[in-house]
């Protein structure tokens, strides 16, 4: 079934609670990014651990692998359960990421394409089918592929078989939660529940959409 994924990009530590426990119900892991850990600290993934979901850091990594593995380090200690890691610095760079992950039992996804339009300008001419070929060969648990574009997700399946794919872009971005839904593992969504009058309804909501 596919997963709903909550991108918690808000800016302050008590609404970021706030909606995640009334959202946590609905939704099978939480998305948390540069925006509230530089607003919050480090210590939300703590302040959210108590609800028993996993936590997935968006910080996309992308440095040398010495960096990137440091940077890894302390995210896993944190107590988030996965990282979301840039391919485009190499295979080693990525293959630290992987490492660190999987040392402390956590997962690593590589981007693949993103969902904005500007995306298409060094994503697209077979960039991010090389990007999810490296995801494969570092055995990362599964790639980032844009729901703004269902049929760049399809041609990126086939290049990672049964990895995950977890795709952000619908609502705000104007993606489809119903069409790409039945492509991936996991549909990534964050204005649309955390900006909603009530973002507990609009995550039931999005539920129900991505799981018909
Ligand atoms: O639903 P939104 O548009 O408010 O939020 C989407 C979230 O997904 C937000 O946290 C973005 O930073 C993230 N995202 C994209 O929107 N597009 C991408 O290509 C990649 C990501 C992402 O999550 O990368 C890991």
């Amino acid at each position: 079934m596919t997963e709903l994924i909550l991108a918690l990009d808000v800016l302050d530590r008590k609404s970021a609670i706030a909606i995640a426990e009334a959202s946590a119900p609905h939704v099978d892991a939480i998305k948390i990014g540069y925006p509230l850990v530089l607003a919050a600290g480090l210590g939300i993934a703590r302040d959210l651990g108590g609800l028993g979901l996993p936590l997935i850091a968006d910080f996309k990594v992308a440095d040398i692998p010495n960096t990137n593995r440091l940077i890894c380090e302390q995210v896993f200690a944190a107590g988030f359960d996965a990282i979301i890691a840039h391919g485009f610095t190499g295979s080693d760079a990525a293959r630290a990421c992987v490492a660190a992950a999987h040392e402390t039992g956590g997962a690593c996804y590589i981007v693949a394409e993103m969902s904005h339009p500007g995306a298409t300008e060094f994503f697209h001419g077979g960039t991010a089918e090389r990007l999810a070929e490296l995801a494969v060969t570092s055995r990362a648990d599964g790639i980032i592929a844009p729901a703004t574009r269902p049929e760049r997700i399809a041609v990126l399946r086939g290049i990672i078989g049964s990895r995950t794919i977890y795709s952000p872009g619908v609502g705000a971005q104007g993606g489809d939660p119903a069409v790409v839904a039945r492509l991936v593992d996991g549909v990534i969504v964050g204005r649309s529940i955390y900006e909603a009058p009530d973002p507990a309804a609009e995550a039931e909501r999005y539920a129900a959409r991505i799981r018909q």
